[in-house]
């Protein structure tokens, strides 16, 4: 098996330390930077990504993925900035203001970091303001908005509005997502796109930036 392959398929086991030792591995065989990320990294976490759609692994599985690609990712991350690689994109995420759930909205994170996004996470209890503000200084190409509560989903609308009033409507991408949340509301409310789980969010992400 290809140290590459190997770096995925440890990845997807969720082994941390080897992942890590590995990554080390590689590089010190020649490996390029990019190489590693896209064919080792990206590619075990695409593959959670894939299986989490399914069923076919849970919550847990993917945390624990997410948590090897961290430590993959510790290794790589200053050489990334010399080797100049670049984020597809960047895209500020957040839990909307009155809302306090994240499992959903880390498991997004993850999920987008593991297609090669830069992230920017706002955390929980997000104002509409700061979602906006935050992608005008991060020069942001989506806007990610998670809700749980159907007492907080309409807060995802003030986003839009917020984005429209300091002009930016129309060169960021809103995306919104959480279990109350569905394709009509996103269209009600004038979102852009409504992603039903964590592994849909990030292809679509990446389909923005393409
Ligand atoms: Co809360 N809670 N909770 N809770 N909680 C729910 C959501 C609830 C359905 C439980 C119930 O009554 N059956 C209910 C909401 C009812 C409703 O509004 N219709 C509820 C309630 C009422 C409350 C409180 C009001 C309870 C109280 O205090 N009386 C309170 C509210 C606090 C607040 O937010 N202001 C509250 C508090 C909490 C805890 C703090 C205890 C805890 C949160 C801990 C945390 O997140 N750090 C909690 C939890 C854990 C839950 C349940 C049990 C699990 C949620 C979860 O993490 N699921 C939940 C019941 C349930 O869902 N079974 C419940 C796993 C997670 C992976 O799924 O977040 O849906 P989810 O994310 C999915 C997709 O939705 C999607 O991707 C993920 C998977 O791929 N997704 C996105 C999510 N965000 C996305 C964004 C995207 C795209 C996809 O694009 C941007």
């Amino acid at each position: 098996m290809s140290i590459l392959n190997e770096i995925s398929q440890n990845l997807q086991q969720g082994k941390a330390k080897v992942v890590k030792e590995l990554v080390q591995k590689a590089i010190d065989e020649g490996f390029e930077v990019k190489q590693i990320l896209e064919e080792g990294l990206l590619a075990g976490m695409s593959v959670i990504g894939e299986k989490f759609k399914n069923n076919e692994v849970y919550v847990p599985d993917v945390l624990i993925a997410a948590r090897a690609m961290n430590a993959g990712m510790e290794i790589l991350k200053p050489l990334l900035v010399t080797s100049g690689v670049k984020a597809k994109g960047t895209v500020v995420i957040g839990t909307v203001k009155g809302d306090l759930h994240d499992i959903g909205k880390n498991l997004v994170r993850m999920m987008m970091e593991g297609q090669g996004l830069e992230v920017i996470d706002l955390g929980i209890d997000v104002p509409a303001e700061k979602f906006v503000s935050s992608a005008i200084e991060h020069n942001a190409g989506i806007i990610a908005c998670s809700a749980l509560l159907t007492t907080t989903m309409g807060e995802m609308k003030n986003v839009v509005e917020e984005a429209k009033k300091q002009g930016i409507r129309d060169k960021v991408t809103i995306m919104v997502g959480g279990a109350p949340v569905n394709e009509k509301f996103c269209e009600s409310i004038g979102a852009d796109i409504y992603a039903p789980d964590a592994a849909s969010a990030a292809e679509e992400a990446v389909k923005v930036f393409a």
